[in-house]
């Protein structure tokens, strides 16, 4: 630690104020120790990580078999790009596309060049295989999406702060409201360049918003009926996050239970990233089958950084864990514990009016306007009581702690989330 001297959080929060761009508005927290559910602040002091990096740490802060992994292909290779070959990416390809059961895969590193890569990958399968004229592929989108960051994808977000003065936008996508079966059939009646259907299972940033029992499958459904790709991106709910290996998993009944077997619907093409490392390094990917991977030809597509040595280490590491510790299970049946505890506590209050959620990826909505800054608040007061969670949407917190949490620890929060919410009636 020979550069980095220990600092206080308030020298650490006016460093970022000063030499940092404010793209963001953290809760006043800085944390140097993460472990498990927990994280440290450099005070001393313990939090349970109910964010848990935007769904990224499923697997725990700072897992033992993801560091060794990782320190290990650290010591001895990092980087070759893909000019050459390394020995790593293709157990990483083969063990992802057996779990996920799909013919290939595409490393990249962030969710937002997943996203973009899968955008690309349908747009060129539009034109060859489906036979779109050229410039004319469409992707259907919804309303309140969140995709990432990137110009075109901002370009079919309609959250003004993450749009505005961007411009000019990236063409060729059409809207529809979301957990609309009518609104996607005529779209995709309406429309013949239809290419694409791109979704999230839940959508996360509208506040953890689940849609109708059978949406997914029925959307499936008419993507096949138009010869549309159906394309889930799974980055934030996908790695057992929702209580299955993937959200699209539904409610199979494979050995394992609660594992991948049976897809409710099976993606034409899947986009994973936060988890899939575990949260120590950033790895994305894309997974579709031959006939439609098989448009991306040498030159089409890449990364300096997609698909390197560690990347591929950490991924199976990443994976083998949500195995070996059954994650998706522990989800499952604590996701259905918290919002049970929560629902009992809900009718005595008059803070929050609803839960919502799957597996451990749930929102309390707050009882107060949209631009009120309770949420806000008590989030602040959540931190005291030694629990970090973060508002969404102006009245809403989600609630999204590592996977490795056990039912004790989870009391243990609901406890500290009710007695909070207590102090605000
Ligand atoms: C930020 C939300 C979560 C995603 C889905 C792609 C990406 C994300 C479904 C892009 C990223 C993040 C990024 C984070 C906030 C955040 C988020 F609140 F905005 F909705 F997780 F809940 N697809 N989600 O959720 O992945 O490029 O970031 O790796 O600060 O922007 P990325």
């Amino acid at each position: 630690m020979s550069v980095l001297e220990q600092i206080t959080s308030e020298d650490a929060i006016a460093l970022e104020d000063k030499h940092g761009a404010h793209n963001y508005h953290p809760l006043p927290v800085v944390l140097n120790r993460g472990e498990g559910v927990y994280v440290w602040d450099v005070e001393g002091k313990k939090y349970y990580d109910f964010l848990s990096a935007y769904s990224a740490v499923n697997q725990g802060h700072c897992h033992p078999k993801i560091v060794d992994a990782m320190t290990e292909q650290a010591q001895t290779l990092t980087l070759t790009s893909r000019a050459f070959h390394n020995d790593r990416l293709g157990q990483f390809e083969k063990y992802a596309t057996e779990t996920f059961h799909f013919d290939k895969l595409l490393p990249m590193n962030t969710g937002a060049e997943a996203v973009e890569t899968a955008l690309k990958i349908c747009r060129k399968w539009a034109y060859e295989k489906k036979g779109i004229p050229e410039n004319q592929a469409q992707i259907v989108v919804c309303t309140n999406n969140f995709h990432g960051r990137t110009t075109t994808i901002i370009s079919f977000s309609n959250d003004p702060v993450a749009r505005k003065n961007f411009g000019p936008y990236t063409e060729g996508f059409l809207k529809i409201e979301y957990d609309n079966l009518k609104a996607l059939e005529e779209v995709l009646k309406n429309n013949t360049n239809v290419g694409g259907f791109l979704v999230e299972p839940i959508q996360g940033e509208a506040g953890v918003f689940v849609p109708s029992d059978g949406y997914l499958k029925s959307a499936k459904e008419l993507c096949e009926k138009h010869n549309v790709l159906f394309i889930a991106d799974e980055v934030q709910t996908g790695i057992a996050r929702t209580g299955r290996l993937l959200a699209t998993c539904g409610n199979c009944s494979c050995p394992d239970k609660h594992c991948s077997g049976t897809p409710e619907v099976k993606p034409d093409i899947l986009i994973l990233g936060k988890a899939l490392s575990g949260g120590a390094y950033p790895v994305s990917a894309v997974l579709a089958n031959d006939d439609i991977m098989g448009v991306i030809r040498p030159g089409n597509h890449g990364s300096t950084f997609g698909g390197n040595p560690v990347a591929a280490v950490v991924g199976m590491a990443a994976l083998a864990i949500v195995k070996d510790e059954k994650l998706a299970q522990n989800a499952f049946e604590l996701g259905e514990l918290f919002r049970g505890e929560l629902n009992r506590f809900i009718p005595t209050c008059t803070i929050v009016t609803k839960v919502r959620g799957k597996g451990l990826l749930n929102a309390i909505l707050i009882n107060d306007t949209e631009d009120s800054s309770t949420a806000w608040d008590i989030c602040m007061a959540l931190k005291e009581n030694g629990l970090l969670a973060k508002p969404t949407h102006g009245n809403i917190i989600r609630f999204a702690p590592p996977l490795v949490i056990t039912e004790e620890q989870l009391l243990d929060c609901v406890a500290i989330i009710t007695d909070t919410l207590r102090q605000f009636e």
